[in-house]
């Protein structure tokens, strides 16, 4: 005989109408155990393809990020990669009928490309190229910032093809009197105004002539994923990753500083002088962040893992240091007291971040942390501690580290 089902219990209701965040009508004639459609349809596996142990932090809008121990790849999958949203992500658009128009104070006239002439004028690059969120580590300041709070998974580092955007800009034309670019992408304001552009940024004109900047239309040689800008993105790696515009359909060539919303006020500055935790700084004492800062993660073993003590434990990871390259990366057993050099490769080019691995013999069975520390090509090196507290909580580098038990 079928065993009886009971009615949904007032508390799993409860729990439900919490998460769908809207009151479920009828929701008393669910069956107990029932799974509404739309936490499926709200899953991030499903809707993005993400790994199942991602971190969502908010889903209007979409911002996931990674634990250090899934970003292991050499080269972040999609499945793996944070995603940071400022707006609700587009509809699929229709790459074939897409265009890129080149406009802007500083060309001499504007132009439109659609992608297929992109693809077919000018020559293919691709790089392994860093994107951080300015933000990644935010969680932990203090005073705590507002913001998304990511601990260290805001970071990826995948293959990007694509034109480079200076060759772009010489076909078109630009004039002697560019300083900054500035992007402009489809997805749409949280406010649902159509009017309202939700971010605009973009990187003076040295960064944007740069041979790695590129106006991207694959991610690890397939079409770039939709929620990682398909089907064009900038791609300006070693910056804060908010300079990488999504789903871009317009590149302004300005003869200012690029004034777009989150390119001006307070968003992605900080104080251009160290300031004292919580203080109050005026807009015109916050400066754009540029290149982002030494740092690295371990992604090998995870945090927590428990290892027989006659074995040595093999731990790895990754450095990148922005403009700069990682010249050397250290890790401490002792909290910080004495540091030993791991084993560091060369980046696979410019603005890529570089593996590291060590192997540790532990002393004794017990409780221990792993930190790692990496020091960049002018010898600036990771703070043990939570670095310059600034009002919106960017450019966290502190040192990573996780725990291990020898048993
Ligand atoms: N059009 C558009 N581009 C965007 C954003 C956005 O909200 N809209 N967010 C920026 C920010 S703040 C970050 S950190 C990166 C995140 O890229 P990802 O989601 O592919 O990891 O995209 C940047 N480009
Ligand atoms: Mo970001």
């Amino acid at each position: 005989m079928a065993k009886r089902r009971d009615f949904i219990k007032k508390a799993s209701l409860a729990s439900l109408t919490a998460l769908l965040g809207s009151k479920i009508v009828f929701g008393e004639s669910m069956l107990e155990g029932y799974r509404p459609l739309f936490l499926d349809q709200n899953d991030p596996s499903k809707l993005f393809g993400k790994h199942k142990d991602m971190t969502v932090l908010n889903d209007r809008p979409w911002n996931i990020e990674a634990k250090a121990h899934l970003l292991d790849d050499e080269i972040t999958p999609a499945s793996k990669m944070f995603m940071r949203n400022n707006g609700i992500i587009p509809d699929k658009p229709d790459s074939e009928s897409w265009t890129l128009t080149i406009d802007g104070e500083s060309v001499s006239k504007s132009r439109i490309f659609t992608i297929q002439e992109l693809k077919t004028r000018f020559r293919h690059y691709t790089y392994q190229l860093t994107l951080e969120c300015g933000g990644n580590g935010r969680s932990e300041f203090n005073p705590p910032a507002k913001g998304n709070q990511w601990t260290v998974g805001a970071v990826s580092c995948a293959n990007w093809t694509g034109v480079r955007l200076r060759d772009v800009l010489e076909d078109v034309g630009i004039k002697n009197d560019a300083v900054y670019i500035g992007y402009y992408g489809v997805d749409r304001h949280l406010s649902g105004d159509a009017e309202k552009v939700v971010i605009s940024r973009g990187v003076p004109m040295t960064k944007a002539l740069q041979d790695e900047t590129l106006i991207a239309f694959q991610m690890n040689g397939e079409d770039i994923p939709l929620a990682h800008g398909y089907p064009l993105r900038l791609i300006a790696g070693g910056w804060p990753a908010s300079a990488s515009g999504k789903w871009i359909n317009r590149i302004s060539v300005r003869n200012i500083e690029h004034d777009g919303p989150k390119m001006t006020g307070d968003a992605y500055r900080v104080p251009c002088e160290a300031v004292a935790p919580g203080s109050v700084v005026s807009s015109e004492n916050m400066c754009i962040i540029e290149s982002m800062p030494v740092k690295s993660l371990i992604t090998y073993p995870r945090s927590g893992a428990t290892l027989e003590m006659d074995n040595v434990l093999e731990i790895r990871g990754h450095a990148w240091a922005g403009e700069l390259e990682v010249n050397r990366v250290d890790y401490s057993t002792d909290f910080g007291t004495t540091w030993k050099k791991a084993a560091l490769r060369k980046p696979k080019n410019r603005l890529a971040w570089q593996h590291w691995k060590a192997s540790i013999q532990f002393p004794k069975k017990g409780y221990y942390e792993v930190w790692a520390r990496a020091t960049d090509s002018e010898g600036n090196s990771q703070p043990m501690v939570v670095p310059g507290w600034n009002p919106k909580g960017y450019l966290n580098n502190a040192c990573h580290r996780i725990a291990v038990k020898i048993v």
